[in-house]
């Protein structure tokens, strides 16, 4: 008998990295921010209140059945200390569901000195301690988003840099607490730049962020990648899925290495029938990981504009979000 946590035991890790990414379904990225949550209320028309953000996030996990198409939730840490209405835990009752709790621990960006106009994800000071608490507290894997701005020369050497290490020092946290990581290297999509140029970008950010992992020892195999797509620019003819297929996995196979456990790519604000074509036609590609998603808009969106905040439109709001899970899930025989 051993008194460690299970998933600080030898696999233990390892065996929640896959199980996050495993049987074609994928991770419900529930995480924004008190900020960025309560504009989102508010922009739905529903007054920007803890409980109502609380309401929402129970709302969203418990719909019957989310399970059959979502391994696990990443929460924020408002919502890991909340309760169902039934007072159980978040944690406990997303477990209880079937699911695996996680917690988003990066704090935001801020500026970065010496590149103007870019930003450095921040978090690190007292990781290993809020990370220790977040285990106790019932979370099994999380997550940190670095991003990275297209424009002119941008990003720039230091800024991909700078985030590559923040997001390796991250990792080698979290999977020393007992916390799987789910590393997120967001090159947005905003802009008029063609797909060559994401792909041009995407391919430095990612060399640099495996370069940063394997210096800071961090085990692949316990590692969740939540990369872009590789699309062109936003503001510019959105691109066939087959083409973003392509340069995505081209991209990926050459920076990358071939024992994560899994690839879970972001949705980048897409619409959600534009984030599912593009994941349907990565997966038609061989790979050498597990390919899911970890969307947030593209699943919940219209979740929330189906509820906004009637206690009667939740299970029109709970349909809504199953639809886009269904959407973007692709049943497998794999085990559980
Ligand atoms: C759910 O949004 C996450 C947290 O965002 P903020 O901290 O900025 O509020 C975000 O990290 C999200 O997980 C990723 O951006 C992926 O979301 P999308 O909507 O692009 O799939």
């Amino acid at each position: 008998m051993t008194d460690r946590h299970p998933a600080l035991l030898p696999g233990g890790l390892r065996a929640t990295a896959r199980r996050l990414v495993t049987g074609g379904r994928g991770v419900l990225a529930a995480d924004e921010s008190v900020t960025t949550m309560s504009k989102r209320l508010a922009d739905a028309g529903v007054p920007a209140s803890a409980e109502h953000r609380r309401a929402y996030r129970e709302l969203l996990v418990t719909a019957d059945g989310l399970a059959d198409g979502v391994n696990g939730v990443i929460l924020c840490e408002e919502t890991l200390r909340q309760r169902f209405a039934d007072g159980r835990t978040f944690p406990a009752g997303i477990t209880g569901l079937g699911m695996l709790p996680g917690i988003k621990v990066d704090t935001g960006t801020a500026p970065l000195a010496g590149a103007p106009d870019e930003t450095v994800t921040t978090g690190l000071d007292g990781l290993p301690e809020r990370a220790a608490e977040f285990v106790a507290l019932g979370a099994r894997f999380a997550k940190w988003r670095a991003v990275f701005r297209i424009a002119g020369d941008l990003p720039s050497t230091w800024a991909v840099r700078a985030n590559a290490h923040a997001l390796a020092r991250y990792a080698a946290d979290c999977q020393r607490a007992g916390l799987v990581p789910i590393v997120e290297p967001e090159v947005l999509a905003e802009g008029a730049h063609p797909l060559d140029r994401t792909a041009t970008v995407t391919a430095r950010v990612l060399a640099a962020v495996t370069t940063a992992l394997t210096d800071a020892g961090v085990d692949p195999a316990a590692t969740v990648l939540k990369p872009n797509m590789v699309t062109a620019g936003a503001d510019t003819d959105v691109a066939e899925p087959a083409a973003v297929a392509r340069a995505t996995l081209d991209v990926l196979r050459a920076t990358v290495p071939d024992d994560l456990a899994g690839v879970a790519f972001l949705s980048g604000g897409w619409p959600p029938v534009t984030a599912a074509a593009n994941l349907a036609a990565i997966r038609e590609l061989p790979a050498p990981w597990p390919v899911t998603f970890s969307f947030g808009r593209a699943l919940v969106t219209p979740a929330l504009h189906a509820w906004r905040g009637d206690p009667g439109a939740v299970p029109a709001a709970q349909a809504a979000l199953l639809a886009e899970v269904r959407r973007n899930a692709a049943p497998s025989p794999e085990a559980a």
